[in-house]
């Protein structure tokens, strides 16, 4: 009689190779994104030239038109969480005046109306887009109605701030 293990130890490489090169191909091939191959079921393409809302872009407003022009800053250092932000904060406006954000900072901001994304209603009321720096966004702020108006940043939902308009 053989021993056991000549027949045994070869059946165990075999399986134990299997074994590898399933684990293998499952784990790590199979596991590893491949460039510019999405299989996310959850993937949903964002619009680039606009904004992740529907919100669309607002047309050029005539600024002459107002002699009350209220500017608030997105402040140089803002895509840092804890710096601040918007500057005033919150910003006080009469309804005759016209708000103009202007991004101050090296990273691209937006001013979105809501609370953040859990907000339903997040980007109905006004929504700049994506600012670069430099770029400003303007809106009357009879558009938007007397009282508070939270607002963030779509691109760093940590930036949140209040326009109220008296
Ligand atoms: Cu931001």
């Amino acid at each position: 009689m053989r021993k056991p293990g000549v027949i045994a130890f070869p059946v165990l490489l075999v399986l134990g190779a299997i074994t590898g090169f399933i684990a293998y191909n499952l784990l790590i091939v199979g596991a590893t994104p491949k460039v510019g191959e999405v299989q996310s079921p959850y993937r949903k393409d964002i619009p680039v030239a606009g904004s992740i809302t529907e919100k669309p872009v607002a047309a050029e407003v005539d600024k002459s038109k107002f002699s009350n022009v209220v500017k608030i800053d997105i402040l140089a250092g803002a895509v840092t969480q804890g710096n601040p932000d918007y500057g005033p904060e919150p910003a006080k406006v009469s309804s005759d005046a016209l708000i103009t954000w202007v991004n101050r900072d090296s990273a691209p901001h937006s001013a979105t109306s809501g609370t953040g994304f859990d907000d339903p209603d997040f980007g109905q009321l006004f929504d700049s887009g994506i600012l670069e720096m430099g770029q400003e966004y303007s809106i009357p702020a009879s558009e938007l109605g007397t009282g508070e108006h939270p607002y963030f940043c779509i691109v760093h939902p940590y930036m949140t701030s209040t326009i109220v308009v008296e």
